[in-house]
């Protein structure tokens, strides 16, 4: 192990030269036009590959759109914007409960909360869930089937790490700075930056373990708050205003539960933590600051995760694996970067529900394609059992995106999909409707938002608030894709309320969700 990790080394300390073979087809890559799509559809119809290796790369709080490959016009990720130049980017991928412990959680089983047992992030009150022991999940059965496999950074979940041969990983959210790492269970400080700290010892398993097949979960802390970045990257964008989400000043109109969320307005819950916030600004400076500096934070930390990857990806290359080796990115949930007002996730709005998702396998991947298709975190375990071509446990309630990958999805592909969201829901024990319909009822900190559950279609959104008095919205996303006219309750729309909501239900029997 590399302990010698300084805040402020240099940007590429891994040996970046290639041989000149890898370089020659990557750049094939990119000019692969019909004629070479058409070329690499025969090369996947050829024998088996070998049993693929699995590289899992998970952030924390990413929004789906902090790629410049999905159009981002300020933030550069080169090394996400390679895995999707040479792999898939899903276009549509959706969490399926918008936080960090039950997100990774799902990512490991394949299953939602309510049957991982992870609803919230396990603190406070929530502190006595565990990730039901009993299931399947993706590690364990790698492991079985011969794989080496190792975890690597942020872990998030109540119980130590099950299924992994190594780990080191964070305790509880961890810190930035010379973070505490627990090392296959003994505690140990390190020197130097969480993201490339994670990064080293993802490359010296990486090292070690290149003969045989691995499965590694490389997962960051970045960019999830405090969004600390690595002071190398301190300055980046100081030199312009970022810009300002359309629904910056969104004023609530139709939504009560939103209008009630002040817990998730960055200008209240955020100020704390930034002790040179200038004085005697009046209150829409300071908002505007705030703004600023976590808005730019967040992406700076972004941009240390892509660096980092950078380095993972070269040694790929370099070692000969990248052609057999399966690398997935993604993040834990999706976040709001001002949009509505707000910093964090939780609500079913886009900017929460999204999350990034690329694959790149290049043995069956025709690359450079983006996904239309629904794509949840469930079929993150499926998906890459499948690509080992190993079984997938009935237990797993996701899909296994094989098909939709190779460009042949199946003709009853998902259309809708499922979210539900419950931390804070014991709040809810012993209370009747009468007192979570009396106004001075709240949820508890942190964030105050009450348990919800909805479906997304290709066009509309419906959510159920049942734990506030029984509260639904209702949005057009074609229409209204930033989610600020609640149609619930118009007239003419009943057919498709009644619809959506047949929909809902449907879809809690399908996963046995039940509230
Ligand atoms: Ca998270």
């Amino acid at each position: 192990m590399d302990f010698t990790n300084s805040w402020d080394r240099p940007t590429a300390p891994k040996p970046r030269s290639r041989p000149a073979s890898r370089i020659s087809r990557r750049q094939a890559l990119r000019n692969l036009g019909q004629a070479g799509a058409a070329a690499w559809l025969t090369r996947c119809a050829g024998p088996q590959p070998p049993r693929p290796n699995i590289l899992l790369v998970m952030t924390d709080d990413q929004t789906a759109a902090q790629m410049s490959c999905a159009g981002h016009p300020l933030l550069q990720t080169p090394s996400i914007d390679r895995l999707a130049a040479e792999g898939v980017r899903f276009s549509e991928a959706f969490c399926t409960n918008s936080l960090c412990a039950p997100g990774r959680a799902s990512a490991l089983t394949g299953c939602y909360s309510h049957v991982h047992g992870i609803r919230g992030n396990s603190e406070g009150r929530d502190s006595t869930e565990r990730l039901d022991p009993s299931l399947p999940t993706l590690p364990k059965l790698l492991r079985q089937a011969g794989y080496k496999t190792a975890l690597m950074g942020k872990w998030h979940l109540p119980q130590e790490p099950e299924g992994f041969d190594e780990w080191s990983i964070l305790p509880g959210q961890g810190v930035y700075f010379d973070p505490e790492f627990i090392l296959n269970g003994q505690r140990t400080r390190q020197r130097g930056y969480a993201t490339d700290i994670t990064t080293d010892f993802a490359l010296d398993f990486l090292r070690q373990n290149r003969g045989q097949p691995f499965c590694l979960f490389y997962q960051h802390k970045a960019p999830h708050r405090p969004f600390t970045p690595a002071p190398r990257h301190a300055k980046l964008f100081d030199d312009i205003e970022w810009p300002y989400p359309e629904t910056y000043n969104d004023d609530y109109a139709t939504r009560e539960i939103a209008e009630q969320a002040e817990d998730m307005r960055f200008e209240i819950s955020l100020e704390g933590d930034y002790g040179d916030l200038p004085p005697n600004l009046d209150p829409e400076e300071k908002r505007n600051w705030i703004f600023q500096r976590f808005v730019k934070d967040h992406h700076r930390a972004v941009y240390g995760v892509d660096e980092n990857l950078g380095h993972i990806l070269d040694f790929l290359d370099i070692s000969g694996l990248a052609e057999d080796t399966v690398v997935l990115y993604t993040s834990d949930n999706g976040y709001f970067m001002g949009e509505h007002g707000w910093y964090d996730k939780r609500f079913m709005y886009e900017p929460s529900l999204r999350i990034p998702l690329v694959l790149r396998y290049p043995r069956l991947v025709e690359p450079n394609r983006v996904e239309p298709r629904m794509a949840l975190n469930i079929d993150i375990a499926p998906t890459l059992l499948d690509l080992a071509r190993l079984p997938i446990p009935e237990q797993m309630q996701g899909r296994s995106l094989r098909a939709v990958l190779q460009g042949d999805p199946p003709a009853d592909w998902r259309q809708t999909a499922f979210y539900s969201y419950y931390e804070n829901s014991w709040a809810l024990a012993g209370l009747g409707a009468e007192a979570r319909s009396d106004p001075s009822f709240q949820y508890f900190t942190p964030h105050r938002i009450g348990p919800h559950r909805g479906v997304r279609t290709t066009r509309h959104k419906l959510i159920e608030y049942y734990g506030e008095g029984n509260y639904w919205e209702l949005f057009d996303l074609q229409q209204d894709p930033h989610e600020l006219v609640n149609l619930y309750g118009q007239p003419g729309l009943q057919d498709l309320t009644a619809q959506l909501t047949q929909q809902l239900r449907g879809l809690q029997k399908q996963y046995g969700e039940n509230g």
